[in-house]
């Protein structure tokens, strides 16, 4: 593929709920332009977007693909991005290289809610934005349903109708558009009365058509034109255009108003290109996808990090259709593209010159929150597993892992169940490593409630050499120290030199606990008397003597299980806000309290991180996937007298 000037390049994302069409109106778009010879089908397994393995094995797209088409000299990337919630961090990074979004809806469907989502996403940025509805072929299908639901659930938007679409569901032939020449008598109305909106909505965009427009001159299409690019590019207004897949129709009508109305790459004056994807190739090995902003990136040549404050080797620089590669000597000002095999560069960073160095605006990614424990399946695979995940974390931002030092689990979290089973089929397929997987472990702990002082004797006749070892230890509770061991023997009555060792019997005999095998904590042990025998003491018998104490003084000192407590702080739009504080209440919240954020109410609470494993998949439930949330580990709280015994129980049970 050949290099493009900057103002014949346009950067475009097209986003949207699952299912809307997305990859298929990609598809077409490569069949019209010429680069396919047949359209792919999704079922199929078979479009130039869709190409992961997992990806044509469950039929939907779940990593952002490069698709470039060239139209009328104009090179659109367009970046196809799944539309499944799991996978938003895909559309986070693919929307921050863009100078437009492309919101596909279906014509059955309407606003659903990943729209919603991604609309959202899309004003933090202010960025301009088309809409298109999509299968309008199908039965049940209703454009103007679709344009009053858009008007609805965004009213601050101003939606201009850019066509009219001819004919309902299986009889639909196409659209009439505002530009059009030969515009067919019967639409002529319809269409001028469009044209009066578009001018009532964009005419601000340009001083010259605004005072003509404010005269009562009609505009003719030339200025109609001018307007709707510049108020696009303002984020002015948004153009609503129609068409179906099934029946390529509207497709070629969209590609020329993106090319006339997309806003060109706007070149940055100092050298710099931002990173915004990783991708794990099993062939290529780890790609890197850029987007340059500003000069001309060259194969061969050598890169500045700004981020990481390394030079990077670029060898060979590709464009991607797909998974097509075309390689290329340059890059310029606004276009996106790849390099292979770079050693230190992660997605965000920054490219530039170490001369005039700039790192621009990275990308902000949700934070994973539904952990998942994992193992790999044959014992020996430890290392190979660790190195595999640490690549898979490379490739997606919104997975991280972490090793549990008190449980010794490791431990996977990202954003969704699919999106975690896909971390576990790549393991597998492209690691070699099987995994099996389960919900993590609760790091629960023990401690003691009361005082206690107790007797411990570890005494062994057997033959010569016996052993001998006798201690009198206090154990009290100890809020501000996990653990704490002193003395107070008068009078020699255990020698100095096994101090060390009846110290080292108890911290090894606290990590087993008493109740349910967990950790025992904020307990403050003194050793104060005891005895021993000039020939059978040792370390050992010590130790042992301890060990027995501990044992003895936790059955009389009321221990208790205690269990982690995070913060959460939940985010649903506001009519979701009952059910999301009744649902804290069932999992043993305590609500600290709430606070309105735009159109959302953020939500406080103290909350048992054992009944927060699995909430990513309950709030998700109870909002239709528009709540978020974040937990904070905030400390150790006594398990409630009346579920702790039953708990207790369980816990020995599981252990066994
Ligand atoms: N009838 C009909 N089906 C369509 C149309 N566009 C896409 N589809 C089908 O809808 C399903 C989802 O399409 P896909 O392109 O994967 O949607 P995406 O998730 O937005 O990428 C696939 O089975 C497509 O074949 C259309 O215009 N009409
Ligand atoms: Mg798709």
């Amino acid at each position: 593929m050949k290099s493009y000037d900057t103002k014949n390049i346009r950067n475009i994302c097209f986003v949207g709920h699952g299912g809307s069409g997305k990859t298929s109106l990609a598809e077409t778009l490569l069949f019209n332009a010429g680069a396919v010879s047949r359209i792919g089908k999704v079922n199929d397994g078979n479009t130039v977007s869709d190409y992961l393995q997992e990806e044509i094995q469950r039929h939907i797209s779940i990593s952002t693909s490069l698709i470039p088409i060239e139209h009328e000299g104009v090179k659109v990337n367009i970046l196809d991005t799944p539309g499944y919630s799991d996978f938003i961090g895909e559309v986070i990074s693919a929307l921050r290289v863009v100078e437009s979004g492309i919101l596909v809806l279906c014509g059955v469907g309407g606003v659903e809610v990943q729209a919603e989502i991604i609309w959202d996403l899309m004003d933090e940025k202010q960025l301009p934005r088309i809409c298109f509805i999509n299968k309008l072929d199908r039965e049940n299908s209703n454009a103007e349903r679709v344009v009053d639901q858009l008007k609805t659930a965004f009213p601050n938007a101003r939606f201009v109708q850019m066509q009219i679409p001819v004919g309902k569901e299986a009889a639909f032939e196409g659209v009439i558009d505002i530009f059009q020449s030969n515009i067919p008598d019967k639409y002529k109305d319809d269409i001028d009365i469009l044209k009066e909106a578009l001018a009532e909505a964009a005419a601000e965009a340009d001083d010259e058509v605004l005072m003509k427009y404010l005269d009562g001159e009609t505009l003719n299409d030339e200025e109609l034109k001018l307007i709707t690019q510049k108020a696009v590019a303002q984020n002015m207004i948004v153009p609503i255009l129609f068409g179906s897949m099934e029946k390529n129709l509207g497709v070629k009508e969209l590609i020329q108003f993106i090319a006339d109305n997309v806003p060109a790459p706007a070149p940055a004056e100092k050298k710099s290109a931002l990173v915004f994807k990783t991708l794990a190739d099993p062939y290529l090995g780890k790609m890197t996808f850029f987007r340059v902003y500003g000069g001309t990136f060259a194969s061969d040549t050598m890169a500045y990090n700004s981020t990481r404050e390394v030079e990077e080797k670029m060898g060979q620089l590709f464009f991607l259709k797909g998974k097509n590669q075309e390689n290329t000597l340059n890059v310029q000002p606004g276009d996106i593209a790849v390099v292979a095999k770079l050693q230190e560069t992660k997605t965000g960073d920054t490219f530039c010159t170490k001369d005039k160095p700039v790192i621009l605006e990275g990308i902000t990614f949700p934070t994973p929150c539904l952990p998942l424990s994992v193992r790999p399946k044959s014992k020996g695979d430890e290392d190979k597993l660790g190195s595999a995940l640490a690549r898979l974390v490379d490739e997606d931002p919104t997975i991280s892992i972490r090793k549990n030092t008190e449980t010794k689990q490791t431990i996977l979290s990202g954003l969704g169940e699919m999106q975690l089973d896909i971390v576990g089929e790549k393991l597998t397929r492209k690691f070699g490593v099987a995994v099996e997987t389960e919900t993590p472990r609760v790091p629960y702990r023990e401690t003691i409630k009361k005082m206690v002082q107790v007797e411990g004797k570890h005494k062994k006749q057997s033959g010569g050499h016996g052993q001998y070892g006798h201690v009198w230890i206090k154990m009290q509770p100890n809020p501000e120290k996990d653990f704490e061991f002193t003395e107070e023997v008068f009078g020699g009555s255990v020698p100095k030199n096994f101090f060390p060792a009846v110290e080292k019997g108890l911290r090894e005999i606290i990590q087993e606990g008493y109740l349910a095998g967990y950790p025992m904590t904020n307990v403050k042990f003194t050793l104060y008397d005891g005895s021993y025998h000039s020939v059978d003491s040792s370390e050992m018998a010590f130790k042992l003597a301890a060990t027995q104490a501990f044992k003895k003084g936790a059955e009389m000192a009321n221990t208790v299980l205690m269990e982690p407590i995070v913060e959460a702080e939940v985010k649903v739009p506001d009519a979701f806000m009952g059910d999301v504080i009744g649902d804290l209440n069932t999992k043993r919240g305590r609500v600290l309290g709430m606070e309105l954020e735009g159109k959302f109410q953020v939500i406080k609470a103290q909350v048992p991180q054992s009944e927060m494993m699995r909430y990513s998949i309950d709030l998700k439930a109870m909002t239709q996937g528009r709540g978020t949330f974040t937990t904070k580990f905030i400390g150790y709280e006594e398990v409630p007298a009346r579920i702790s015994d039953s708990l207790v129980a369980q816990l020995k049970a599981q252990q066994e």
